[in-house]
């Protein structure tokens, strides 16, 4: 009999994770209710379905906890402060979440986690991971925050997997207290979601829960040395005996640490002798796009596959097989001798530094919603490479503002309208301000809500903004 049979579990959250939690968990003998604060169409149209599979959901009340709860298994989302989990310590029950859940659930044979987090970077790393364990003739999937609930993938059975690329948030993280990966990566640290966690103190333990109970390798960025930094998150790590700290740098790298030399990515880690040996693990030409926060990217995930032992030759040939998604430091196409670059998914500062690190003169199309986000950091940083600025959005002031402290000789547009010609515009200004070489980047610092529906909507208005101008060109 399954240990679930019988038992009484409250599922928090309609969404991806939530209905594959309670299908799977029904699906073993569980009583299941869901509970979600919205009742909207989909909800209800969910909820349906679920019906008909006997599980039980509630709508409209996010906060009372089902009479008779045993545990609660919540979706990454919700905040550890909701009322839901009060109820829950009140009455002396359980909160964990999804990727707990699959972790429990996996048979003493199940293929091992290679784990992955970070403030940015960490979607793409794991597709460049999921990428090398294949061309390396291993059965692998890309899994947990990147969209696919890892609660589905681990009830495919031990058998079905060879290794997960498991993409994990530090929401999730939060929630799978009992997780042990064979080796996991942290490949950033910079303030985001700390309305959720608190504080960034709270956020960087919730990150460095990924390096516990490691077998093989905390893999560890180098040249991230603000504090809290990966690497100090490894040194608070209890790790298994025997795991190793690997470092991933843009520089030469150290013995146990992956690095570049000459535009060659090497590995003087997983090698025999890490003193004297460096094994080339592919170019940098391999890596798209070559951006330096990607070639990291490239590192960390080259890090974990040969902590998992695979040969160098399928590093390169993962590199090279790995297509980036849209909207991310995206190629549109050039115009008049000057690169039309689609990065909307740069939705927070972090992201959009590490896009601006990448070009040397730059028209840069920003604004949107900032968030709560300040932007002089950001723009001291880039004001040299900058040849002038295209403003968009609700909050562009924010960014003039900075631009005035620290780049006042920069030529800045503000685009003083949000409605659905703005980026055709912002795109023409751009034109207008770029000389051959450079390059147009439209790469926000800020969420896309006050104009489109999503980051996707406004890559994809940038990117017929650019067609248009190129048909005319
Ligand atoms: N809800 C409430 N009360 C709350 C919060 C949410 O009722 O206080 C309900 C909502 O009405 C909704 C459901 O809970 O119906 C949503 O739950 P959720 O926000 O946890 O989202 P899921 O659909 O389960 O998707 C989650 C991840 N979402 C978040 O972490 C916010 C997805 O990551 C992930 O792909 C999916 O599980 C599968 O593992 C998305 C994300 O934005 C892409 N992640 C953040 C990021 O990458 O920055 C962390």
């Amino acid at each position: 009999m399954s240990t679930w049979q019988g038992r009484n579990v409250t599922v928090a959250g309609l969404g991806v994770s939530g209905v594959s939690a309670a299908r799977a968990l029904a699906g073993l003998g569980a009583a299941v209710t869901v509970v979600d604060g919205g009742d909207g169409e989909t909800h209800r149209a969910r909820a349906a379905e679920l019906a008909d599979a006997g599980i039980a959901v509630r709508l409209g009340d996010a906060e009372t906890l089902p009479e008779g709860t045993d545990l609660v298994v919540t979706s990454p989302g919700w905040k550890p402060t909701s009322p839901l989990f009060a109820a829950a310590a009140a009455a002396g029950v359980d909160v964990v979440g999804d990727v707990e859940i699959a972790w429990r659930l996996r048979g003493p044979g199940a293929a091992p986690w290679l784990a992955i987090t970070g403030t940015n970077g960490k979607t793409t790393t794991t597709q460049m991971l999921a990428s090398i364990l294949t061309a390396a003739g291993l059965r692998t999937a890309a899994v947990g925050n990147i969209g696919t609930p890892i609660v589905d993938v681990v009830l495919e059975g031990d058998d079905a997997y060879d290794v997960l690329a498991v993409e994990l948030s530090s929401y999730q993280l939060h929630w799978a207290p009992s997780l042990r990966a064979h080796s996991a990566a942290v490949l950033n640290l910079a303030p985001d979601h700390l309305d959720w966690h608190g504080s960034m103190e709270a956020y960087a333990a919730d990150k460095g829960r990924i390096y516990e109970g490691n077998q093989v390798a905390c893999v560890y960025n180098v040249d991230a040395t603000d504090k809290p930094s990966t690497e100090d998150l490894v040194r608070e790590a209890d790790v298994e005996e025997g795991c190793r700290a690997i470092g991933f740098t843009l520089n030469a790298p150290a013995p146990s640490q992956l690095g570049v030399v000459d535009g060659i990515l090497v590995d003087r880690a997983f090698v025999p002798d890490r003193q004297k040996q460096a094994q080339e693990l592919a170019e940098v030409a391999d890596v798209r796009p070559p951006a330096p926060h990607n070639i990291a990217n490239a590192l960390a995930a080259a890090g974990l596959a040969r902590a998992y032992g695979v040969p160098a030759t399928a590093v390169r040939e993962g590199l090279r097989a790995f297509r980036p998604d849209a909207h991310r430091i995206e190629h549109v196409a050039d115009v008049d001798g000057v690169a039309y670059i689609d990065d909307s998914k740069a939705t927070n500062t972090h992201a959009t530094q590490a896009s601006l690190a990448a070009y040397e003169s730059i028209v840069w199309i920003a604004g949107g919603l900032a968030k709560g986000a300040t932007f002089d950091e950001l723009v001291a940083g880039a004001a040299g490479r900058l040849r002038g600025v295209v403003l968009i959005g609700a909050d562009r002031a924010l960014i003039r503002e900075a631009l005035a402290r620290h780049a006042p000789e920069v030529p800045v547009v503000d685009l003083d309208r949000t409605d659905t010609g703005a980026m055709s515009e912002a795109v023409r200004q751009a034109a207008r301000l770029a000389r051959p070489g450079d390059t147009v980047l439209m790469a926000p610092a800020c969420a896309s809500m006050d104009m489109f529906t999503n980051y996707n909507e406004r890559g994809d208005a940038f990117a017929a903004a650019v067609r248009e101008l190129g048909a005319s060109a």
